[in-house]
């Protein structure tokens, strides 16, 4: 059902000859691009009705208007099962806790008495955070897009999801009862690349939507390629791939917790990756018996679960020691890492490459997709190694504010000019020598 990856021969690889072993899911966003391209050229052109138009050939349902009628949100909220309620609150809450630290103070520098240079913090001011809604619903990674936005103190926040057939063509009723207990009430039932196009070009009418500035979410392949093809116009958070998992453990791991960690990601998708690196053939073998045994009595087997464990991107690695599999897992640059092992905080200390890191038997990835507090939007195929996760930081830009007095430009001058000139670029000189009688200020 899983296959092995056996690297406790030979002096493991290094670099990318080690990455070339490791498993990984195929995401070729490049050969979506063509089928996504007239799509965004179509809502370009003809906005709202374009993204109408693909709502009723991708979701089945042709809608009046693409707007959430703010009734249909707050009637979602009642309507919300007090339970779910209750822990989408829970979750809101911690995730507040987290990411209202993140936020970042402006800081000024005194270069030279007389200049300063201030790095202001600005939050993006449109944001449009793309919720998935095909194969599962995720309110989850509402709060997850939409806490950091706030926390940044994003103004304008619009929230899409695709239109579903069986709710009228409203957004899936849990995504909106989030939004409405975030307070977002920019709500747009579109999904897939036509709902990217329409929040990169914008869509007329009294309820269209204005063009936004950055664009969050994750979403299938289209998604990423409609991000791909608009980021430039848009600012895009990551182009997100299938949900991985890997877990670094020892002997000293409950193989029942490793399976049942390893299959709750296999659960999203038949691509979602999961990866055991462990140095302990005692606990590949028990792992495997209690896939085995877990799997049956899991829901989603057929659709997922099963082709997402025996898919190539999946496999148990077994490594000489924990050296090796701390260097396994740096290559691979994991969404989320798993620690489990018996000094789980010293390793994890020294990981440098995850979304995510879990650290030791108490923190499942689960407990993060959901309440952790931390963001579950994170970096995958191994864009772990240059990337961060969602947080309030995607949603800021830093603005440097140069302030320089007379005497601290003529100060610096002479090798601004210096500089310009080995640059065979005079007019930049010029500039500063118009400013002191077409002289360059002596050196002091
Ligand atoms: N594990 C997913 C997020 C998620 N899990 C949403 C459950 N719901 C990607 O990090
Ligand atoms: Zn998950």
């Amino acid at each position: 059902m899983i296959s092995r990856i056996d690297l406790r021969g030979d002096t493991l690889p290094q670099g990318g000859a080690l990455r070339d072993l490791l498993p990984r899911a195929e995401f070729d966003v490049e050969a979506a691009l063509e089928k996504v391209r007239p799509i965004c050229e179509d809502v370009r052109h003809h906005g709202a009705a374009a993204v109408i138009d693909y709502g009723e050939k991708f979701d089945g349902v042709r809608l009046a208007g693409l707007r959430v009628p703010a009734e249909a949100i707050a009637r979602a909220l009642d309507e919300l099962d007090p339970a779910v309620r209750a822990a989408l609150e829970e979750s809101i809450r911690r995730a507040r806790l987290v990411h209202r630290e993140q936020r970042r103070t402006s800081h000024t520098t005194q270069v030279v008495p007389g200049g300063t240079v201030t790095e202001k913090w600005i939050p993006v001011e449109r944001v449009g955070l793309y919720v998935p809604g095909g194969r599962s619903v995720y309110p989850s990674s509402v709060v997850m897009n939409v806490v950091p936005a706030q926390e940044a103190g994003v103004e304008g926040i619009a929230v899409s999801s695709p239109p579903q057939k069986e709710f009228g063509g409203l957004p899936h009723p849990t995504i909106l009862a989030a939004c409405a207990l975030l307070g977002v009430d920019e709500v747009y039932a579109a999904g897939g690349a036509q709902a990217i196009a329409m929040f990169a070009y914008g869509t007329d009418g009294p309820d269209g939507c204005d063009p936004v500035n950055l664009v969050t979410g994750p979403g299938n392949i289209y998604v990423a390629a409609a991000k791909r093809l608009l980021k430039g116009r848009i600012g895009i958070d990551a182009e997100a791939g299938p949900t991985e998992i890997a877990i670094l453990a020892d002997s000293t791991a409950d193989p029942v917790h490793v399976a049942a960690d390893l299959i709750s990601q296999a659960e999203h998708d038949p691509m979602a990756a999961a990866v055991l690196v462990t140095d302990s053939e005692e606990l590949a073998e028990a792992t495997e018996a209690e896939l085995k045994t877990q799997v049956a009595a899991s829901k989603h087997i057929d659709d997922r679960i099963a082709p997402a464990l025996a898919g190539k991107q999946s496999a148990i690695v077994l490594v000489r020691d924990l050296e090796d599999g701390l260097r396994v897992v740096d290559a691979y640059a994991a969404e989320h890492l798993e620690i489990q092992t018996a000094d789980a905080a010293a390793l994890a200390a020294r990981v440098r490459n995850a979304g995510a890191i879990f650290v030791g038997p108490w923190a499942p990835v689960s407990l993060g997709d959901y309440a952790a507090g931390s963001n579950h939007v994170l970096p995958t195929g191994g864009c772990a190694c240059h990337s961060s996760g969602l947080s309030v930081q995607s949603f800021l830009r830093g603005v440097h504010i140069v302030d320089y007095t007379r005497d601290a430009l003529a100060e610096v001058a002479h090798h601004v000019v210096t500089l310009a000139e080995a640059e065979d670029l005079p007019a930049h000189g010029a500039a500063l020598k118009a400013r002191f009688g077409w002289k360059v200020p002596e050196a002091k």
